[in-house]
């Protein structure tokens, strides 16, 4: 027999005003109803059944999106549990676990080793959000089934639909977002979903999530993530398409009472020193915080010790820096800790400060052995650092020539810059334009007071391939520092920016893409908190054009095309295909790309610093090959890209 909700309980109700305050709020609870809040609503389902794979109970998760656009998560953990609630008679506990806020899978206690940070709102979050919501639990050898409508109501109350084998566990949520909810669309972005498994994966050893998409754009697409190196094999995920300076991927761990710290670093020949990605309970903390403190103080100090104890500085040299001996460095630093604090501005940066001193000490202790013990491997690393160092001091003087220079350009703005006249970044763009022609549309197309045009000629230089001093030298670098205006590596202020929207404006061909991903990469590696607070934007130039009546009319893109055919079914005059932004005349440029009123720009986000770091290394690196197969099979995708 099945039981229907057809009669409410005051401890429905209660309930049921509950899930009411995260449909009044959702911002509160999943930070925005934008693509950001709605892909939270997966995180935190499958968040629930890694902290199952946490407390050792589950191997496998599987995520898929359905044709109808709903999202299925199962895993093989321990199945919600059924029985009665203790403090709810009335209720299921696996109804509990769905409809009262917090609580979630956090009544095991099971010391530090619960997740929680910024996703452990509870699964009854995503039910609050949801349409419709089913769940089936595999648990004590029965199959059990509970579905809810319209943000929690119980639709079908817990019951059991069948048996299973008694060591059979498990649990599946399908839930469909709530368009009243998510206004702007609950279409889930595959490559979003998967950048964050594969982090999971990395994360997680040995646990296997695989991801299907069902959905017409990607026809039983799947693809499944599982490393037995854990954060070993992230570090030679992370360098696949750098040079490693040696094989070997050092690794790490230590623990007290209270939490715990694993590392894996390898060095590379490139001369990034930004390549620590840190996390602090499966979540990642790109604005760094304790933990890389921690890691940072005992990286200097111990390979200057080394340096020193085994003749590679004198005792005359001045110390190697900390970004000496970063250049090059891959290293995942992966923290648990209890109640994890989040801070900064996009609350990514842990606050925790005994989390230093045991990163500090387990560094300090673990670091020094493993360079003991691998004399091959500390000499390039100390070889390396001591050029680094070199070239820092060379690159002192190139900066201070570019400062020189750039003090004689007038108010230090580059010549080729045409400004806007307002003078409050909040509402000036910069519009970076391929070329000098797209650069003359442009400039005549602006709005004079918001909207600066630099343009850039030719390819700027690949700067991932080269050393700032290198990087100095080239005009259009200088350029572009000067004209953001807030400088730029380890010293660039975000504060000091000129414009909150820099715009990307390039042609949609392969050559536009080329430059885009070079002005990408460096404004990504030299200007990162530009990127991470969404000042970054990619024009949208139209790709197609045609004649109405004599009148030349602009498509943005295959879907506008096949819209404009369906409302025009007579239309047999040409589509051509725009090659160039040379092609449009002011007007029409300003009409389809540069109208505030009617442009569409992406945002640039980084969904995963880590993830995004090996692509950029695939784009830009030094391994050819893999940087020829991926612009061959995603030149019309541009990864980390969202409205
Ligand atoms: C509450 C308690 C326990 C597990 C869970 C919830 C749980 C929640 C989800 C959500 C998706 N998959 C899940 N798997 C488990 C602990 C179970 C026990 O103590 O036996």
């Amino acid at each position: 027999m099945t039981q229907t909700a057809d009669s409410y309980s005051a401890e429905d109700i209660q309930v049921l005003e509950g899930l009411e305050a995260v449909r009044k709020r959702p911002g509160m609870y999943i930070g925005s109803t934008g693509p950001t809040g709605l892909h939270h609503l997966v995180y935190e389902v499958v968040d629930n059944a890694v902290d199952e794979a946490m407390a050792g109970h589950c191997t496998q998760i599987e995520v898929e999106i359905l044709e109808d656009g709903a999202c299925e998560v199962r895993d093989n953990g321990r199945g919600i549990p059924v029985g009665t609630h203790h403090q709810y008679e009335n209720l299921s506990a696996a109804e509990v676990v769905l409809t009262v806020l917090h609580a979630g899978g956090k009544f095991g206690g099971d010391g530090y080793k619960v997740s929680g940070g910024l996703h452990g709102v509870g699964v009854s979050v995503v039910n609050a959000l949801s349409s419709k919501v089913e769940v089936e639990i595999q648990r004590d050898g029965k199959l059990h089934f509970m579905s809810f409508k319209d943000g929690g109501e119980p639709d079908q109350k817990l019951v059991v639909t069948g048996e299973t084998s008694e060591d059979t566990t498990g649990t599946t949520v399908r839930f469909w977002p709530d368009i009243k909810i998510f206004k702007e669309g609950i279409d889930f972005r595959a490559n979003t979903l998967l950048e964050r498994f594969q982090m999971m994966a990395f994360l997680n050893k040995g646990l296997e999530i695989t991801f299907i998409d069902n959905r017409n754009t990607g026809k039983n697409k799947k693809t499944s993530y599982k490393y037995d190196g854990g954060i070993k094999d992230f570090v030679q995920h992370v360098n696949t398409s750098k040079e490693a300076l040696f094989e070997t991927v050092g690794f790490f761990q230590d623990q007290d009472d209270e939490q715990e710290v694993e590392i894996a670093f390898q060095w590379n020949t490139g001369f990034n020193s930004d390549g620590i990605h840190s996390f602090a309970n499966g979540i990642s903390t790109t604005e760094g915080g304790m933990h890389e403190q921690g890691f940072r103080t005992a990286l200097t100090r111990i390979v200057n010790k080394y340096a020193r104890d085994n003749g590679q500085l004198n005792k005359s040299d001045d110390g190697l820096q900390g970004e000496d001996i970063r250049e090059g460095l891959t290293a995942i630093i992966s923290v648990r800790l209890r109640e994890p604090q989040f801070e900064g501005q996009t609350k990514s940066k842990l606050g925790n400060v005994s989390i230093k001193s045991l990163v500090e000490k387990a560094t300090g202790e673990h670091l020094r052995d493993w360079l003991e013990e691998n004399p091959k491997e500390a000499k390039l690393i100390t070889q390396k650092a001591v050029q680094a160092a070199r070239a820092r001091i060379a690159a002192r003087t190139a900066r201070d020539a570019t400062r020189r220079k750039s003090a004689l350009d007038g108010a230090g703005l580059p010549g080729k810059l045409t400004d806007c006249s307002s003078k409050d970044p909040e509402e000036s763009e910069l519009y970076i334009v391929e070329g000098n022609s797209a650069g003359g549309s442009a400039k005549d197309a602006r709005d004079p007071r918001t909207m600066a045009i630099l343009p850039i000629r030719g390819k700027i230089l690949n700067v991932e391939r080269s050393r700032i001093d290198k990087m100095l030298n080239n005009t259009e670098v200088q350029a572009l520092i000067s004209a953001i205006g807030a400088g730029f590596g380890e010293e660039f202020d975000l504060e000091k920016i000129r414009y909150h929207k820099i715009v990307l404006l390039a042609d949609a061909d392969v050559d536009g893409s080329h430059i885009r991903t070079l002005l990408l990469t460096f404004l990504y590696r030299q200007m990162k908190e530009l990127v991470l607070n969404g000042h970054v934007y990619i024009a949208q130039p139209p790709l197609f054009s045609t004649e109405v009546k004599k009148s030349k009319i602009y498509l943005k893109d295959e879907h506008a095309r096949e819209l404009f055919l369906k409302e025009n079914p007579k239309h047999k005059a040409d589509f051509g295909r725009l090659k160039g932004l040379g092609e449009m005349n002011a007007d029409e440029l300003w009409d389809t790309t540069m109208d505030p009123e009617k442009r569409t720009l992406l945002k640039v986000t980084v969904e995963q610093a880590s993830i995004a770091d090996e692509v950029f290394s695939k784009l830009m690196g030094e391994d050819v090959e893999s940087r020829k197969t991926f612009i061959q099979t995603n030149a019309k995708d541009v990864r980390f890209l969202d409205i």
